[in-house]
């Protein structure tokens, strides 16, 4: 498989800095870890490997712009050009030991979504994707899953923090969809999940409460290995609510159908 330039600069980037992520990661105990809101965890792993990743796509690309996790919108670039940036997506499995977690890069021209890489460093699984070019795990042309009844799938999510406000409305939607699946899992990287959807793990794929750099890879991944991504209400508003729902068509629509299924109280439900 022939990289263009570009996802060549996006590859080294995240290579540099996923290695530094596995080295911190073998010796996570002596890491400093501070605390940015509930649940929500940041260690000199995460600033170092975001420095990294800026100063590396900085010096191949000088003009453009960035949104990144630990270090908020840079100034100065141009307005055609946005990298999207998380540096360890996942950071929670890391600071665990648990090998799930990714540095997540794309990049965004004329506020279109145009490329995309998710890379586990632990895995050496390295996810690409170019609009119009198909998606890769490594040199993998990958295709989502084809499965078409939601009874046969394999689905993912992510679990909102007790901190975050509307975790009983989550339980609710988890409890619809788990009557209708094979099984949900959560795996606690919102880049691997799509990632996983674009690979065909998972069948599909749900989550609220996320910021733009934790999806706007894996939104490339997906759609370039033939799934569909929109938010919760079935737009494209993702970046700006703050959700996803991934997936083949059919799946994407009747999970989200499941995770809307409107809540029956024990009065209204029928009896068992
Ligand atoms: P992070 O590891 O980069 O913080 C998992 O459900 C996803 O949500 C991950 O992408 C994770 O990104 C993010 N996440 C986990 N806990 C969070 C919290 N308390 N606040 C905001 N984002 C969180
Ligand atoms: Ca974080
Ligand atoms: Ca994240
Ligand atoms: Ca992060």
């Amino acid at each position: 498989m022939a990289r263009s330039a570009l996802m060549n600069v996006m590859v080294q980037a995240a290579m540099k800095a996923g290695r530094g992520l596995a080295r911190d990661f073998g010796e996570v105990q002596n890491l400093q870890v501070s605390v940015k809101g509930p649940g929500d965890f940041v260690s000199q792993a995460d600033r170092k490997a975001e420095k990294t990743i800026y100063e590396e796509l900085r010096r191949a690309r000088p003009d453009y712009g960035f949104l990144m996790e630990e270090s908020g919108v840079v100034e100065g670039g141009d307005s055609q050009h946005r990298w999207i940036i998380d540096p360890l997506d996942g950071t929670t499995n890391f600071l665990h030991g648990i090998p799930h977690f990714a540095v997540s890069i794309a990049l965004e021209r004329q506020g279109q979504l145009v490329a995309g890489l998710v890379f586990n460093p632990v895995t050496d699984e390295l996810y690409s994707a170019e609009r119009g070019g198909g998606a890769y795990l490594n040199d993998r042309r990958l295709r989502v899953a084809a499965r078409r009844r939601l009874s046969d799938c394999v689905v993912g999510c992510g679990v909102p923090h007790l901190g975050r406000g509307d975790h009983g409305e989550f339980l609710i939607e988890l409890r619809h969809v788990m009557g209708d699946v094979v099984g949900v899992r959560r795996q606690g990287s919102a880049a691997l999940d799509l990632a996983y959807v674009a690979a065909g793990r998972l069948d599909g794929y749900w989550e609220r409460h996320l910021s733009a750099w934790d999806m706007a890879a894996g939104i490339v991944l997906v759609r370039e290995a033939g799934g569909f991504v929109t938010d919760l209400a079935d737009g494209h508003d993702m970046f700006g609510r703050g959700d996803v729902i991934a997936g083949n068509e059919v799946v994407r629509r009747d999970l989200a159908a499941a995770v809307r299924r409107p809540f029956k109280t024990s009065k209204s439900a029928a009896a068992p």
